[in-house]
């Protein structure tokens, strides 16, 4: 092996790295590669990513589970036939929907696209949703009815390095993408960087001292802030009312929907000064361009986005940048910080309950004639709009629901909410099929495991939080008898539709992708993988091979039928499950800088295991002393969905109201049995971040505490 360049396996922002060969099988070495979103840098997540490779208990081989109950190897023939034969079976007796398939946005461009195709071909079945549901999918949502267009940053991540204020609502970005916080310095310089956060976390750590503002709100309740900072802009004059004119389709609604929102009244609902709401409001509205600043962004993550209220929120925060004139403006704009290393391209290709390649709608006629006819299949026979994740898994099982699940690219026992009902739904399906690279909680109960190359093992595309759309390269050969999902959505599809095959070459999988895309909204049509080895600087839409890719979109029209952005009027409401006289605090849930997601893969890797070996929980040393409860020492949290026990963190960074559980452990760890699976009604988003939850000191003998 000689060198390789390729990116990360984790995250969005899809580091820029070269892979060298070492001695043993299988291992690589990384080093940070210089790319304008890492900008040389990677975080310890990165570092230690090759440690998966290897890791003891790697699978290597399919697995079955045998008469008395245990997973035992067996060869891929076996396996599929198996598994065809069982949904063969149950499709005759309950019906296409009977099968269900559940996808992942760490999946690469062509295996999210074979999954799609192979749900709605091979199956038949409306029930394919992934992941994503649980991540972006609120912020799709805002932006698709807002804009008409869903690219998490319709701009590249540098423009952020020109900006003289940065809004963050409900993004740690200091611990969930380390190396992007190099563009967040002539913000925080300027005294601009803008954090709303109600923990003191690492990013509201870089507002230093009168170089910003750190705003900490009730949970739940970025909604009403927002709404708020807009009335400012709009109270003092500092709207840009000529771009609002122009661009916009209905400015009045903007005024008429944040009439009431004064900063008194803000202040008694979110517990942010109204004095603070002011100052960040006109910080912000001095560098929009309208008042000759230097440009200003509003972004969002998923402490704005993970609520049953979570598109309106993030409606609210593109009033608030349509009311300053950021989007489509040079060094300004509105942006969702997109999650997972393929979050934004996993969102584009099909695996979308409503969703067909090139991100058009299932619903459509035309898109389905299009897709149909690079398929080679009757439009007809493609399934219609199909469940959202969590209403996937609260039908698993039921007499209308599927009875059986593929899963690829998802640890749902530990990432779903509401854990009792996804175990629940699991256990009563007739068959269970994980795709994994380890043994994943869910994995372990699934009834066949399928071994799956990964990151360093594969070669595909992944499309970054920019929109730009990156090479993946294979630098090692996998271990035992491990193929890529492509080979699992080939080998069924041979054994149950043969008429339409599947390539298991990625490289003609993304040649088939970039015709279903042509002509739709995620138009990949120009993107070659000879392009991306050339330069990985195409961005989509890129409907010809001549075409340069489209860094920044918004210019000169949004995507909307007339051109102009939707001014969509938002209120305020409370969390679903929200505080009471038992249960008086709020839960939030959230990320630690070691540990990626359900922890499948980082919980394996020594060092981060070792940083951070176990759940616990931040609580704030006034309710540690009414619970009588010290550092270190255990307390039980229990919400209507469930209860845990666990080491208690004093610290003064989590506000007195609120207690903060990272979900990235398993078993007796996983915070997801005490989260509520109520859901946004337009993007089906739960409600992850946060629940009323009831504090109490535990005894030493609890489960999994040491005395
Ligand atoms: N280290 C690490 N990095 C990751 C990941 C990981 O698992 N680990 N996962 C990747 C993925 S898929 C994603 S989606 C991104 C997520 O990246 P982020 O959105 O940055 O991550 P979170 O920690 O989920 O949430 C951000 C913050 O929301 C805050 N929060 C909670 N409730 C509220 C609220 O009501 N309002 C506001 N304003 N804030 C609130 C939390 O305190 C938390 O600090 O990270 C990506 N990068
Ligand atoms: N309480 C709470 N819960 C949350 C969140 C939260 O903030 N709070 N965040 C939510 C968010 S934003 C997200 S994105 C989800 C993520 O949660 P999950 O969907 O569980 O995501 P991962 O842990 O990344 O799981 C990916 C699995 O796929 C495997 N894998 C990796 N590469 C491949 C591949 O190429 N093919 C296949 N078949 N498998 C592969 C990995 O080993 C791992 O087991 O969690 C959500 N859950
Ligand atoms: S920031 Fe994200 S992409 Fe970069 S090294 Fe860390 S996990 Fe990997
Ligand atoms: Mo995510």
């Amino acid at each position: 092996m000689t060198a390789v360049d390729t990116h990360c396996p984790y995250c969005a922002l899809q580091c820029a790295t070269t892979l060298h060969p070492v001695e043993r099988p299988g291992a690589v070495a990384v080093q940070p590669r210089e790319f304008p979103t890492n900008r040389g840098g990677l975080c310890r997540k990165g570092w230690t990513a090759p440690e998966v490779l290897t890791v003891p208990d790697r699978l290597t081989k399919p697995l079955v589970r045998n008469a008395a109950g245990d997973l035992v190897e067996t060869s891929w023939d076996e396996a599929l036939d198996f598994v065809a034969d069982r949904i063969r079976s149950l499709q005759t007796a309950y019906g296409d929907d009977a099968v269900a398939v559940f996808g992942g946005g760490g999946l690469t461009n062509e295996k999210a696209y074979a999954l799609g195709k192979f749900a709605r071909v091979t199956l038949r079945t409306s029930n394919v949703d992934y992941n994503g549901r649980f991540c972006m999918s609120s912020a799709a949502a805002a932006t698709n009815r807002a804009f008409g267009i869903d690219r998490g940053l319709p701009f590249p991540l540098t423009d952020l390095g020109g900006a003289g204020a940065i809004l963050l609502v409900g993004s740690n970005i200091a611990e969930t993408m380390p190396p992007a916080v190099a563009h967040l310095d002539a913000a925080r310089a300027a005294g601009g960087l803008l954090v709303v956060d109600p923990r003191r976390t690492a990013t509201a750590g870089l507002v230093d001292e009168g170089a910003g503002v750190h705003l900490q709100p009730t949970p739940g309740t970025d909604l009403a802030l927002v709404l708020s900072l807009t009335h400012v802009v709009l109270q003092e004059g500092l709207a840009d009312t000529a771009y609002l004119q122009e661009r916009t389709d209905d400015p009045d609604g903007l005024f008429r929907s944040t009439a009431g929102w004064w900063p008194e009244r803000a202040e008694r609902v979110t517990g942010v000064p109204a004095v603070t709401i002011r100052q960040a409001a006109r910080l912000l509205a001095a560098a929009a361009p309208v008042h000759g600043g230097a440009g200003a962004f509003i972004l969002t993550g998923r402490g704005a986005e993970q609520h049953s209220k979570g598109t309106d929120t993030v409606t609210a925060c593109i009033n608030l940048a349509l009311a300053l004139g950021l989007p489509g403006r040079l060094g300004s704009g509105y942006g969702c910080i997109t999650g997972q290393g393929n979050g934004q391209g996993g969102r584009e290709h099909g695996q979308k309950a409503d969703q067909l390649p090139g991100y058009r709608s299932i619903a459509d006629p035309a898109a389905r004639a299009h897709v149909a006819g690079v398929w080679g299949v009757d439009p007809d026979d493609l399934p219609g709009p199909g469940r959202s994740a969590v209403e996937l898994i609260n039908a698993l099982g039921t007499p209308e629901g599927p009875r059986a699940l593929l899963v690829h690219g998802s640890n749902l026992l530990v990432s779903a909410p509401r854990l009792a009902s996804v175990r629940e739904h699991l256990a009563a399906l007739d068959l269970l099929v994980v795709a994994d690279v380890v043994p994943s909680e869910t994995a372990l109960i699934a009834d066949v495991v399928f071994p799956v190359t990964q990151w360093a093992e594969e070669d595909g595309t992944m499309t970054s939080l920019e929109g730009r759309v990156l090479r993946r390269r294979a630098a090692v050969t996998p271990p035992g008898e491990v193929r890529s999902d492509l080979a699992i959505f080939a080998g069924l599809a041979e054994r149950l539709r043969p008429a339409t095959p599947f390539s298991t070459d990625p490289a003609e999988v993304f040649e088939e992708l970039r015709l279903a895309s042509a002509g739709g909204i995620a138009d990949y049509a120009g993107i070659s993988w000879a392009r991306l080895d050339a330069d990985e600087a195409l961005f989509w839409p890129c409907p010809e091979e001549s075409h340069p890719g489209t860094p920044r979109l918004f210019a000169d029209r949004f995507g909307t039928p007339d051109g102009r952005a939707r001014v969509i009027a938002v209120d305020h409401r409370p969390v679903a499950d929200d505080l009471r006289g038992e249960a008086p605090l709020y839960l939030v849930t959230g990320r630690l800088l070691q540990h990626y997601q359900s922890g499948a893969q980082t919980r394996r890797v020594v060092e981060l295991a070792e940083a951070e070996p176990e759940v616990f929980a931040e609580i704030h040393p006034r309710v540690a002393a009414q619970l009588g409860v010290s550092d270190g020492r255990p307390v039980r949290l229990t919400t209507a969905r469930g209860s845990m026990v666990l080491p208690a963190r004093v610290t003064t960074d989590v506000r007195p109201d609120t207690v903060f559980v990272p979900f990235h452990f398993g078993g007796e760890g996983s915070v997801n049995e005490l989260t509520n699976d109520a859901l946004d009604p337009v993007s089906k988003m739960p409600e992850f971040k946060a629940c009323a939850v009831e504090l109490a000191a535990a005894s030493l003998s609890a489960k999994g505490i040491p005395a």
